[in-house]
């Protein structure tokens, strides 16, 4: 073929570069390998930022939290069967979480996988992935790559967001066709997540029941977050004057140092509420599903509740005012019908939690001051929590058990979507590809606080962090083990189940890479050594030595373990 006639031919391979480019889709997550590893060097000539991994679970869980801290899908790129298979777990998650992602995967032609004739790495995988997402579509021929591109994006951003599985067999990419005609083919996206206005007699009936209210409360989601109109949803919150909790990764979205947060009075909050407000937030299993000791007597609350997905509404109890929409048409269209002249809840209400709050601070805070060796959860903690509170910039990743629930109540946040975890299946394994994802989508400092079993499921990635030079700080909360390090196996050799090597040192880890590994076992020494980190912007992993005595078994749900009535001799 001529030079001629190859510049007015194009191929499966720069559409859907082009395609991507053209939806300001402009870095990639994933690892390389047949029928993929040629794209790879492809999109990064054609400007595209290929982040290459060790595993693709952790691309995928990086594309996963790009697309809640951004709106647009992540995209995780893997090879066929077992790296497709590694890559669905963050698919499932991101749809599970409701953030919008897109997993592309190579795969095996069809006519081959069809027939079962055992290809190299021959799956079904558009069959496999349908279930675990919100849309799942294969492309066959050059022509459709834009149309598929596009209808990836808009399944995975509209509505609720989720997971799209996106299939590419092999042949596609060496696919050709004439220049100009694909160029046309290509679809730039107009308006992907369009507003849905809620109906108007939605909002009345849910401003009548809340203007009714004796104790309202708000709750706030990470779908709050994830709408990014900070400025409407904390102007609601101070004009109605209501207390409010933010759910994990909705901390921020007000300081939790406003005057209004009741998160210091949680379990007084859900316990005495009547009429509680729920934005961008479900009532799932965080939230005991809407019922329970813990929301007080049976039937004595009534929901509002504001979500995109109608089908959200009663999928626990019953809501009394279903609000459906986005956040921000919603909010917007509360503000106006609120007025100028919305009372606040009875002060006996708004005094009572503070009164709480207030009370609840100050015992804790003698714990968090305490300088003891080996560290408890709460005088490492103390430390994490000033460094954060000066630094409030800095994106907090967090996972583990103790580690993540000691850390969730203790670290205050300031700002919207600074604190990413393990989100709503409580999974271990977001850490190094959330880190990664948000020092690269943000360019921020990146803290992660991870438990040292939570550390373990993805702690390859360090090399991918010192690889890239990304300021990430990993400070591993080291207690020898899942929850506690002191399990005893009376019966055999093996050590019990839930404990690692004493005194392992994860600091080498990151120090075999070239990165920064520090060993401390003071809340004084924490400090310095974050700070350090923070200072330098250096790839740094802080081993910190915590009391293997101080968990308990599953932090704070120890409760949802079954228990058994057996009992052995
Ligand atoms: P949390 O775990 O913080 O309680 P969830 O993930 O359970 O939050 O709930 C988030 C909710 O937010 C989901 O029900 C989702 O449909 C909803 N949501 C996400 N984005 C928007 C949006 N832009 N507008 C309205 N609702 C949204
Ligand atoms: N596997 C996956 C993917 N997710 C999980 N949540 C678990 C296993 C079970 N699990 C938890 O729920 S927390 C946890 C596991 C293994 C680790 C807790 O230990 P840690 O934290 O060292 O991370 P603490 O501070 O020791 O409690
Ligand atoms: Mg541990």
């Amino acid at each position: 073929m001529t030079d001629a006639a190859t510049e007015d031919l194009t191929d499966g391979f720069h559409l859907i570069i082009d395609a991507l480019k053209l939806n300001d889709l402009n870095i990639i997550y994933g690892v390389p390998g047949i029928p993929i590893t040629d794209f790879g060097r492809m999109a990064q000539a054609e400007g595209i930022r290929v982040l290459s991994f060790r595993h693709e679970q952790h691309a995928g869980y990086a594309a996963a939290i790009a697309g809640f801290l951004t709106k647009k899908p992540g995209i995780c790129l893997t090879v066929s069967a077992p790296g497709f298979l590694n890559g669905l777990t963050a698919l499932a998650h991101a749809t599970t979480n409701c953030f919008p992602m897109i997993l592309i995967s190579g795969s095996s032609e069809r006519e081959i996988v069809d027939l079962q004739q055992g290809d190299y790495e021959e799956m079904d995988q558009l069959a496999i992935a349908k279930p675990l997402c919100k849309a799942a579509f294969r492309v066959l021929h050059a022509e459709d790559i834009g149309i598929a591109v596009a209808r990836a994006i808009r399944a995975a951003v509209s509505g609720r967001p989720g997971g799209v599985y996106l299939d590419l067999p092999a042949k596609l990419f060496g696919q050709v066709m004439d220049a100009a005609e694909g160029a046309k083919s290509l679809v730039k996206v107009i308006d992907p997540a369009p507003a849905q206005l809620p109906a108007p007699a939605s909002v009345k009936r849910a401003l009548d029941l809340l203007k009714s209210a004796k104790r309202p409360l708000i709750i706030l989601g990470k779908g709050a977050a994830y709408a990014q109109v900070d400025d409407d949803i904390r102007a609601f919150v101070e004009k109605s004057g209501i207390p409010y909790l933010p759910m994990s990764m909705a901390k921020g979205l007000l300081p939790d140092t406003h005057p209004q947060s009741a998160g210091a009075a949680r379990s007084l909050a859900l316990k005495e509420a009547d009429v509680v407000v729920m934005v961008g937030a479900r009532l799932n299993w965080l939230l005991s599903h809407g019922k329970g000791k813990s929301w007080g007597e049976t039937g004595s609350k009534k929901f509002i509740q504001i979500d995109i997905e109608p089908k959200e509404m009663d999928s626990n109890v019953e809501i009394a005012a279903p609000v459906v929409g986005d956040i921000g048409s919603c909010i917007t269209a509360f503000l106006a019908g609120m007025g100028d002249n919305w009372a606040a809840p009875p002060a006996d209400w708004t005094d009572a939690i503070k009164t709480k709050v207030e009370t609840n601070v100050a015992r804790m805070a003698p714990k968090l001051q305490n300088n003891n060796v080996p560290m408890d959860y709460q005088g490492a903690l103390g430390a994490m929590r000033t460094v954060i509170k000066e630094n409030p910039e800095i994106i907090l990743v967090n996972e583990g058990a103790n580690t993540l629930d000691f850390t969730r109540s203790i670290i205050d946040m300031y700002k919207p979507r600074k604190r990413l975890d393990v989100g709503t299946w409580g999974v271990m394994g977001i850490g190094m590809g959330q880190s990664i994802a948000a020092a690269v989508e943000t360019g921020c400092q990146v803290i992660a606080i991870e438990g040292d079993s939570a550390f373990g499921f993805s702690g390859m990635e360090v090399e991918t962090i010192c690889r890239y030079n990304l300021p990430i700080c990993i400070v591993v909360f080291n207690n020898n083990g899942i929850y506690r390090g002191t399990d005893v196996n009376s019966t055999s050799n093996d050590v019990a189940s839930t404990v690692f090597v004493k005194d392992a040192r994860y600091d080498q880890m990151m120090a075999a890479f070239g990165g920064v590994g520090i060993y401390v076992t003071s809340p004084a020494d924490l400090t310095v050594a974050v700070n350090e980190a923070i200072a330098s912007g250096k790839p740094t992993l802080i081993n910190a030595v915590i009391d293997e005595n101080a968990g308990t078994e599953s932090g704070r749900i120890g409760n949802l373990n079954p228990q058994s009535v057996v009992k052995k001799k």
